[in-house]
């Protein structure tokens, strides 16, 4: 009875313990996350819906000089859409950056974090392309990625490498990509905060990775006060529970 009674609170505070901690939703902590806002740049005849970075591209929240490749496309639905080329995953535009073998094309955004505080990055990726008057010119048929790097507030800086499905590019096909991916990527900051870069760079054989639709969110947890409450309320249902069994007789 006393070892069924321990694992029973034992399965309730697991599970107690695991609903406190959730992705926040609606707090973005990015500016410009799913890259709506932009201004500048430069559309060629011979690519249209790409608002190619001259220089002049400015994209709030976001730095587009790493390298010299990294542009803004418009979605197929957007007003003033000039083709049906792109399809973006949130919004009217996305992000793509040139990926080669030794990366150096990317963009990047700094943002604050509170201290020893979880958060979780999200994205939409897909493998990309350019398409020059009328053609695909560009796509992948060794690998497509994204590394993502944090540093700064952070007890060690964070590197994943995420890769795209190159079955969601059709080179003979009018609109790209076919479909979108969605990560998540969990870090926690150190004891003092302050500042995180975050930095998508683009890496494959020769095409470009598209990005969209960034989210950094503070992952939900409860108050000490309230974590206390809960844990209390769940040893009082496993006292209620072995009263109720022993037929009220009380705690031995
Ligand atoms: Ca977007
Ligand atoms: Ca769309």
């Amino acid at each position: 009875m006393m070892a069924r009674r321990t694992e029973f609170t034992g399965i309730v505070v697991a599970i107690a313990i695991t609903c406190w901690i959730a992705p926040a939703h609606g707090v973005n902590l990015l500016t410009n996350g799913s890259f709506e806002i932009w201004s500048g740049g430069y559309t060629p005849t011979t690519q249209p819906d790409r608002i190619f970075n001259d220089l002049t591209l400015s994209v709030p929240g976001w730095n587009f000089a790493i390298g010299l490749s990294s542009d803004i496309y418009r979605d197929k639905n957007a007003t003033g859409a000039q083709s049906s080329y792109y399809d973006a995953a949130h919004g009217d535009y996305l992000a793509g950056s040139g990926s080669f073998q030794t990366t150096h094309e990317g963009i990047s955004q700094t943002f604050t974090v509170a201290p020893n505080t979880t958060y979780q990055l999200s994205f939409e990726m897909a493998p990309g392309g350019l398409n020059y008057s009328g053609s695909w010119i560009e796509n992948a048929t060794l690998g497509s990625s994204w590394l993502v790097e944090l540093t700064g507030a952070l007890p060690s800086a964070v590197s994943n490498t995420f890769n795209t499905n190159l079955a969601h590019f059709n080179a003979t096909g009018t609109t790209n990509p076919l479909a979108w991916t969605p990560q998540t990527l969990s870090f926690t900051s150190n004891a003092v905060g302050g500042s995180v870069l975050l930095k998508f760079t683009a890496f494959g054989d020769l095409t470009h990775v598209f990005l969209d639709n960034v989210v950094v969110e503070r992952m939900v947890v409860p108050e000490p006060g309230v974590a206390g409450l809960l844990l209390a309320g769940t040893v009082g249902l496993g006292v209620v529970r072995r009263l109720h069994r022993g037929g009220g007789r009380g705690i031995a």
